[in-house]
């Protein structure tokens, strides 16, 4: 194969890779960005980008023949998905055995497909969690960098307690109160400026059309829209689409080489080939970084990446749950897609929860509470490199998961009792009033301070970063994008001033 030449070359185009391709860029270095998804910028025959929840199509999902949305059923009945074409699709469902981890594939990774609730950690969990990162630093700069970058944005409260789209969140928000519980407003990066006009007719539809986990076609300031915008407006950056790294190794100068896989919207594959770079920034998730290096390791591509490559992996602690309300606590017909509202029991030392008040937009009433419930669960998965597939596999079982819904069971089992309230068991698959086999919040694989140093320099390999979710140790209390983006923010600030010129 050819072999292209780069100083700098990011891995995906999530969060960590945003900020890495922005702040490479304004340093004057020519930046390839390369995705395995594709460009999200044209409207298909219905004249969207993104298809709808409600109506979903082969925009949907990466390679499927059906959709695979979080919830299957809705009382017993697969009325969720649809069967759709296979192509590549902007959410994919990775599946390993007890656990399923959704992801965001295109350009803008996760942030196309997420809910875009942008908390900051609480500060004493987030030095409990990284104790070594300079907390001072990461509050004072980098978190509000990082916000005000990603376009972070509150609700106004007055017309959360007055619109109907948010009556969903006020009950839940009742029903806590009873239970002595705190709720807490969540900052988002979805307009609610727009969202208000959305309301009030004037603009076209989105959070309140039912669109988020198959992409927003307004209103949701997605990484393409911040971060990715600026980045090409450097000029020094550019971004190949349906590229994806199957393979890196370090030739005898030293140079990285990555191994390209692009394929086209049916899927086939139109070509192979190589790009050396000097400087090499791996932003492919939580999943797709661990798998890249891992592979290298246990091929012996890259011999002496860590050990801990591959360890200390985790789902932030994801449980989903739900409750039937009584007939006179309706939640609404119309519900505005975007969370905005979480109950907070965090400080509560013996049984930590944060539990985010999620909507359930099905056009209709149906009297349910859902909520993604962030617990502490100290279980962590470690990957193993298959050589048949060539793919990583997650060693996770499903009684990892046992704290966690033990967790999110305490929480609302008393918030059911001060309420005389039960468990939907409808929603979930398998009479299970718990969601306990996936995730939206991959974390780790490869942590900071373990498999890199504590600024994200892959070990035994100059030249070699990781900026993503893999750094986070597996757990952070609450969802997660603010905090990979700043971490990203910290680590190109100290390898743009100390590594030298990637040229
Ligand atoms: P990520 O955004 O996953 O980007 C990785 C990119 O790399 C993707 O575009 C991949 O297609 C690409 N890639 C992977 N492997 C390769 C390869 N081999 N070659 C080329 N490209 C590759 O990484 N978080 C919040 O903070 N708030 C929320 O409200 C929220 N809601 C969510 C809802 C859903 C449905 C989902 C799926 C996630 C949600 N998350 C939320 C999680 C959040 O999106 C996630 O933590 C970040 O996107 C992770 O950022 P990374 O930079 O690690």
């Amino acid at each position: 194969p050819t072999t292209d030449y780069a100083p700098a070359v990011v891995v995906g185009s999530g969060y960590g890779a945003a900020v890495a391709a922005l702040r490479l860029g304004q340093a004057g270095v020519r930046t390839v960005v390369v995705e395995m998804g594709r460009l999200w910028d044209t409207a298909g025959a219905d004249g969207k980008v993104f298809p709808s929840t409600g109506a979903p199509d082969q925009r949907s999902m990466w390679f499927r023949n059906r959709t695979e949305a979080p919830l299957a059923t809705f009382l017993w009945l697969d009325v969720v998905n649809r069967d759709i074409t296979p192509y590549p699709g902007v959410l994919d469902r990775v599946d390993f055995g007890d656990m399923s981890v959704y992801v965001g594939r295109g350009v803008g990774g996760g942030s196309l497909v997420n809910g875009g609730m942008a908390p900051t950690p609480r500060r004493s969990y987030f030095s409990e969690v990284l104790p070594e990162v300079d907390a001072d630093e990461m509050y004072g700069t980098y978190f509000p960098r990082a916000r005000q970058m990603l376009g972070v944005n509150d609700i106004d409260p007055a017309w959360f307690e007055s619109t109907e789209w948010y009556r969903f969140a006020r009950i839940s928000r009742k029903h806590a109160r009873n239970t002595g519980l705190r709720t807490t407003f969540v900052p988002n990066v979805y307009d609610f400026g727009y969202m208000k006009r959305e309301a009030a007719g004037q603009v076209p539809r989105s959070a309140l059309a039912g669109e988020v986990i198959y992409g927003n076609n307004h209103g949701k300031r997605s990484l393409d829209k911040s971060y990715l915008a600026a980045a090409l407006g450097t000029g020094n950056v550019t971004v190949e689409t349906l590229q994806r790294v199957v393979a890196v190794r370090r030739d005898t100068d030293g140079r990285y080489v990555l191994t390209l896989r692009g394929i086209d919207l049916a899927g086939r594959v139109v070509g192979i080939r190589e790009l050396a770079c000097n400087r090499l920034f791996l932003g492919a998730g939580s999943l797709g970084t661990t798998e890249i290096l891992l592979r290298a390791r246990e091929t012996g591509a890259l011999p002496d990446l860590s050990p801990a490559v591959g360890t200390g992996w985790g789902p932030n602690g994801n449980v989903m749950t739900a409750r039937a309300n009584h007939l006179w606590d309706t939640v609404g017909a119309r519900q505005a897609t975007m969370p905005a509202l979480g109950i907070d029991d965090w400080d509560n030392a013996a049984n930590p929860v944060f539990a985010e008040i999620a909507p359930l937009p099905m056009g209709i009433e149906h009297w349910v509470s859902m909520y993604l419930a962030i617990t502490k669960n100290p279980e962590r998965g470690t990957f193993t490199y298959d050589p048949a597939t060539d793919s990583a596999r997650l060693n996770w079982h499903i009684s990892q998961n046992q704290p966690a819904v033990a967790a999110a069971g305490q929480l609302f089992d008393r918030i059911n009792r001060c309420n005389v309230t039960i468990y939907r068991y409808d929603l979930f698959g398998d009479n299970k009033p718990f969601a306990d086999t996936f995730t939206y919040h991959p974390l780790g694989g490869c942590v900071l301070g373990r498999a890199t140093d504590l600024y994200g320099r892959a070990k035994g390999y100059p030249g070699l970063y990781v900026v993503d979710g893999s750094l986070v140790p597996g757990s952070l209390g609450v969802n997660p994008f603010v905090t990979i983006t700043a971490l990203a923010e910290r680590t190109m600030d100290r390898i743009l001033a100390e590594d030298g010129p990637a040229d």
